[in-house]
């Protein structure tokens, strides 16, 4: 609120706070300190924090993972670019509620799901909907384009030899995280935006498909991922595609360092909303209704 009691427009404030103006430890803990969706008149963007980690089968934390990447993303500055939506978790089970809401509305997504693990087991300790089975549950309710869909950064150890070809039976094409260093970032690009051509694309990101040197906060990490650089340029190349939604999960901050996990969690995320607005999909933004100052 202004001084005389009136509320500011919001075209003052409809982008991150001013760090040259407001400190970036102060003020609200929106994510990169945009307004709340309630202070917009028609939201083209939501940032949906899913604090839920019941899905997991080793480490937990990762219901604290919305709050952290909140935290970290005081740090982001660049020029806000609204789209649709981005949805931060919790653990990887959110992505199944998620591609059940975006079925609705786009019928099969193309799905690109980067991440060390397939994501495709059928049970863990007998749960059918956990962080390591939601995709074959997808499949099973054909959520995704098995046309177009692929899976980028698995690597570790698998249960049974028939992991990969039961896998692609349900129709996913798989990037191995050692081919990164045959075909590079732009071979990657290049597999993807082949196999995703125009179709409405959703974008799951686990952040373990870093390396633990590069996200150790994270439930289920394993070594030989990318570099937070080698992700990021493989999401710039991204640029263009028909982006409809995205999420970035698995952020479990008690197994965090100097927040290195939440901060690579909040860039991706901050990327993820340029992609959208660079999306053919991509919403107007609705006319900002009023701000709190
Ligand atoms: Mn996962």
């Amino acid at each position: 609120m202004s001084d005389d009691g009136e509320r500011a427009p919001l075209d003052r404030v409809v982008g991150p706070v001013d760090a040259t103006k407001i400190p970036r430890y102060a003020g609200l803990g929106t994510f990169a300190r945009l307004p709340l969706t309630s202070d917009v008149e028609k939201p083209a963007v939501a940032i949906l924090g899913v604090p839920f980690d019941a899905g997991t089968s080793y480490r937990p934390g990762a219901r604290f993972g919305p709050a952290a990447i909140r935290q970290a993303s005081r740090m982001l500055r660049t020029a806000y670019d609204p789209a649709l939506d981005v949805t931060i978790g919790g653990d990887h089970t959110i992505t199944y509620g998620s591609l059940r809401a975006y079925h609705r509305r786009y019928g099969p997504v193309a799905l690109v799901h980067f991440d060390a693990h397939l994501d495709t087991w059928d049970t863990y300790f007998g749960a059918r909907i956990t962080h390591g089975s939601m995709l074959r549950r997808a499949a099973e309710e054909h959520l995704f384009d098995e046309n177009a869909s692929m899976h980028v950064g698995i690597r570790g150890p698998l249960y049974d030899r028939s992991d990969l070809s039961s896998d692609a039976s349900l129709g996913f094409r798989t990037i191995h995280c050692r081919e990164l260093d045959e075909i590079g970032v732009a071979g990657v690009i290049d597999r993807i935006r082949a196999r995703v051509a125009d179709r409405p694309l959703y974008l799951s990101i686990d952040i373990d498909v870093l390396d633990p040197a590069h996200a150790p906060g994270t439930g289920t990490p394993e070594l030989g991922g990318m570099t937070s650089r080698e992700l990021l340029a493989i999401v710039h190349g991204l640029s263009g595609l028909n982006l409809v939604g995205a999420d970035v999960v698995e952020v479990s901050p008690p197994f965090d360092h100097a927040e290195i996990t939440s901060l690579a969690a909040a860039t991706v995320a901050y990327k993820m909303i340029g992609l959208l607005g660079l999306s053919r999909s991509a919403v107007k933004p609705g006319k900002p209704s009023a701000s709190r100052a």
